[in-house]
């Protein structure tokens, strides 16, 4: 957008996408400048945007959303050109005036595209830079799965899944990692458009990068489009003398062309000609153009020329191979710091920001009008009624509708009770009772879909996996199988499997779980998918996690073995701060069973609780410790609240001992001895430190706000002792987890727990060195009915 193109009488479609350009950019700024100098400032801290970043990607944006883009495509935009994104939709009349003036305020539309923000017009939210992009691949994938298995009208227009990229994105190795991934799953319909401005945040980017990414992304079977140059360098390089200056172009080191970007058309012609001063097709070039005309010239690269852009983006649409488009821009396009290596962050002037809005004709007072400074506003307001992404997906926005999965009551499941068993074998015996279930009764397994990152069999999901097999969009032989040798796992691959095997990389599990838990609403189908990692490597995909819960994706994660547990293991494999993490991870409701009985009803809760509007994300954290299975009733609604007496207190009684867990045992050791002095003491069962603190926070806001009967399950469960009784609590994971609950009554806890990296060793010198068996464990209550 570097000057305002004439509009003819009649509006060519170029003509009108000009406009469009014009006022995205425009608005953008706008929007950017808004916050920061029209709004009071109550804090004096910088409020922020990204004019530069806004303006790089806003010729991009219009080629898509006015030209190519159809209602059910779906769209993840680079976090810094959400204002982009917001003015495109108000021109739409899918945004408001109110919204775009909030910018970056409570209530007011978000600096990056947030989905539960923003609201219905938003697909993928972004802000951590590469998970949007790769987001989009992990999509598709989950479209070919619901339409592999007849969930969707097989009559219904495939989506393209498109990411507008910011070029420092590709920095990012989660986007190598979804590339393998994307490759081995043969994924289709995805559009990676690559705002490729060869800045980044601190800096101009190393020369020739493009040469890199054309090779990685030709090797993993994408199709790769350079687009540089737009029509009037392409024509001036066809000139005699063109060739020389197309090279000299070409040869341009990044720095040097963005640094002469933003000094203008007079050192362009100093730097030219210190160059090529005898080449006489070049003088013939640039010589008669004004130093303005020479800047614009220069800077018409192909990702701001709509005629390119627009041209390249419809032939592309006649194939379904993954594309990468690298096309190049200018950050900051069009506004005074175009070019500038510092420009990130930079804002306009208010003298800067004025002279812009004389330039494209605004009237004062008129800055958020629609059409406001165009030639032709009714012809334009009629073009954008026209195009095809004018249509609304449906009437209330772009969320799709999907059908619950009814849950029965109870979930099948083999004989428990009296077997020695792990809550990870109960996870994979339980699944396997699920999976074998056929006609009426298989309306919840059909719908499941099970992912790992290489741990499939580790993790127990192996016996699901050979009753529902393996999913791929091409039918692949098991050699195994047919060659009839001997394994455990019959895993045919086909297009009705029902696990997504997944190489090694934590990450993508988390990424094809966002986008599997967000099926209902992108692609109008209902799946319930259950990822399994270890439990320590959840740390190695948090972000992608993080990623998901933000987009409030709905799946079921099994973090499984979990713990010191793993004893011979070492501290790499032991996960410790994982309980902690389940408390404050937003939209995900965690647990931890100790017994399966309990794990059954959690897990039945789990396929409840992902498909309710109020629900979340689920997290089980299971454990290969072998526990004996006994009879006994169980309260379901105490398992999900987080916490259940196995042992009642005794009224007024002044100690109780709690655990979670895999070291039941030791809690059950120990309070079988502790009872012969104190008869009263209380065993309770913690099932979810996270609904429980979850569950006493809303407590103390309901009060706060005049509830004053307000209570939650753990302060019941509480009441019962003493004021002053010690809680001695013990889980295979960090003690913080527990500390809180002396809090809830003023009484006092003992929290033990792991607080180090985990050793390697047997059960019985782990639980001795971390002191979370049963002598430890009665030490701490000595300890603490000492001190009453
Ligand atoms: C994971 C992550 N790390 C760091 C940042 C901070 N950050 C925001 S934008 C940016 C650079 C963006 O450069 P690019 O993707 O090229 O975008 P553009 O040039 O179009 O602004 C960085 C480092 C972030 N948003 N996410
Ligand atoms: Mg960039």
């Amino acid at each position: 957008m570097n000057e305002i193109r004439p509009i003819e009488a009649e509006l060519s479609t170029l003509g009108a996408l000009a406009s469009m350009e014009q006022k995205l950019v425009w608005l953008a700024s706008w929007m950017i400048h808004n916050a920061n100098h029209l709004r009071p400032n109550r804090d004096g801290l910088k409020v922020g945007g990204h004019q530069a970043s806004c303006a790089s990607a806003a010729s991009i944006m219009t080629a898509l959303y006015f030209d190519i883009l159809r209602p059910y495509d779906r769209v993840a935009v680079k976090p810094h050109a959400g204002p982009v994104l917001h003015a495109i939709n108000y021109l739409f009349g899918r945004q408001t005036v109110e919204q775009m003036a909030g910018l970056r305020q409570m209530g007011g539309a978000q600096a990056y595209p947030s989905r539960a923000k923003d609201g219905e017009e938003i697909d993928f939210s972004t802000g951590s830079v590469g998970l949007g992009v790769a987001l989009t691949s992990f999509a598709s994938l989950m479209q070919d799965y619901v339409r592999a298995h007849g969930f969707v009208d097989p009559a219904a227009p495939r989506a393209r899944h498109v990411a507008i990229a910011g070029d420092a994105e590709l920095d990012e190795g989660n986007i190598y990692e979804a590339l393998l991934e994307g490759w081995k799953h043969d994924v289709r319909d995805v559009w990676w458009v690559v705002d490729y401005n060869r800045q980044s945040l601190d800096s101009v980017m190393p020369d020739r990068l493009f040469g890199r990414f054309e090779g990685l992304f030709r090797d993993m079977g994408w199709k790769v489009i350079s687009l540089k140059y737009g029509k009037r360098l392409e024509a001036a390089f066809a000139r005699p003398g063109g060739s020389s200056l197309r090279g000299w172009v070409d040869d341009c080191p990044n720095s040097i062309y963005s640094a002469l970007t933003f000094q203008g058309g007079a050192a362009w012609r100093q730097a030219i000609l210190a160059d090529m001063a005898k080449s006489r097709g070049v003088r013939a070039i640039i010589d008669p153009l004004s130093d303005t005309e020479l800047a614009s010239l220069m800077s018409n690269l192909a990702g701001h020329d709509l005629a390119t852009l627009t041209e390249v983006f419809r032939a592309a649409t006649k194939t379904d191979q993954p594309t990468c488009f690298l096309a190049y821009t200018i950050k900051g396009m069009g506004l005074p710091f175009a070019g500038h290596k510092d420009n990130h962050a930079g804002m306009m002037t208010v003298e800067q920001m004025d002279a812009f809005r004389t330039q494209l004709n605004i009237r004062p007072g008129h800055e958020w009008d629609r059409w406001e400074g165009l030639a032709q506003p009714k012809a334009v307001e009629r073009f954008v009624e026209t195009v095809p992404f004018a249509a609304k997906l449906t009437p209330h926005g772009r969320r799709l509708a999907a059908a619950t999965v009814p849950v029965p009551a109870t979930l099948p499941q083999p004989k428990i009770t009296g077997r020695r068993m792990s809550t990870q074998g109960g996870f994979g015996e339980i699944l396997s009772e699920i999976g074998r279930a056929k006609g009426d009764s298989a309306a919840l397994s059909k719908r499941i879909v099970t992912m790992s990152p290489d741990v499939a069999v580790s993790t127990n999901l192996g016996p699901w996996i050979n009753r529902r097999g393996v999913f791929d969009r091409h039918t692949r032989d098991d050699v195994f199988r047919d060659g009839k040798l001997a394994s455990a796992q019959r895993w045919g691959t086909s297009p009705s499997g029902q696990h997504i095997e997944l190489g090694i990389a934590e990450q993508n599990l988390f990424l094809l779980l966002g986008a599997a838990g967000l099926s209902h609403d992108l692609l109008g189908a209902r799946v319930l998918p259950i990822g399994t990692v270890y439990d320590p490597f959840v740390n190695r995909g948090h972000d992608a996690l993080f990623y998901a819960c933000y987009q409030d994706a709905r799946f079921l994660l099994v973090g499984t073995p979990s713990g010191i547990t793993l004893a011979p293991e070492g501290g790499q494999h032991q996960s410790t701060n994982t309980p902690a993490l389940g408390i404050v991870q937003d939209r995900l409701a965690s647990f931890e069973p100790a017994y399966c009985d309990e794990l059954a009803i959690l897990l039945r809760h789990a396929f409840d609780w992902m498909q309710r509007p109020e629900g979340s994300a689920v997290w089980l954290r299971l454990s290969t410790q072998v526990l004996m299975q006994t009879e006994r009733e169980l309260n379901p609604a105490h398992v999900i609240a987080g916490a259940h007496w196995v042992v009642p207190p005794a009224p007024g009684a002044g100690i109780a001992i709690a655990y979670q867990g895999a070291v039941a045992a030791e809690a059950e050791k120990a309070h079988a001895e502790l009872l012969e002095d104190e008869p009263g003491t209380g065993l309770l069962a913690i099932t979810s430190p996270d609904r429980l603190y979850a569950g006493w926070r809303a407590a103390q806001r309901a009060r706060r706000l005049g509830e004053a009967a307000a209570s939650c399950h753990i302060e019941t469960l509480l009441a019962p002792l003493a004021r002053n009784a010690a809680i001695v609590t013990v889980l295979d994971g960090h003690p913080a987890a527990h500390a809180w609950l002396g809090a809830v009554r003023g009484q006092r806890a003992m929290a033990l727990g792991p607080d180090h990296f985990g050793q390697s060793g047997d059960i019985t010198d782990l639980y001795h060195a971390y002191e979370i068996d049963a002598s430890a464990i009665l030490d701490a209550c000595a300890e603490a009915l000492l001190v009453r």
